[in-house]
């Protein structure tokens, strides 16, 4: 399994980004409900996962994705087929796009709740 050396090097980095928060936050007061609130709304870019759009299935309402780590879902990179929660989605993005996006466990599927295309 080729992703432990990227799954290792991504909780590194994950690691070194949370220290890094902390210590431009510390000694500022707690302020966890802007936060909590900023985290929940309209996804802040830096929790979405990037990707590369490799098939998009509009009749399916499935997409497939190159992706990078998504943690939110534990997931090391790879390609895969997600479903789509509106296939009004899959008309913002075509095959070859670089994208942030959102995904969620769903019903035993992986399911792209939130999609942009990046310039
Ligand atoms: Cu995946």
């Amino acid at each position: 399994m080729k992703t432990l050396n990227t799954l290792l090097l991504v909780a590194a980095t994950l690691a070194g980004t949370a220290s890094v928060y902390a210590a431009s936050h510390a000694g500022a007061p707690m302020s966890s409900t802007t936060d909590t609130k900023k985290a929940g709304s309209t996804a802040a870019p830096a929790d979405m996962a990037e990707g590369e759009i490799r098939k998009v299935d509009v009749e399916n309402k499935k997409i497939t994705i190159k992706h990078g780590v998504i943690k939110n879902l534990d997931m090391p990179g790879m390609t895969m087929v997600f479903q789509v929660k509106d296939s009004a989605m899959l008309e913002k993005v075509k095959t070859g796009d670089k994208v942030r996006f959102s995904a969620e466990k769903a019903g035993g599927a992986i399911v792209v709740t939130d999609i942009q295309p990046v310039k």
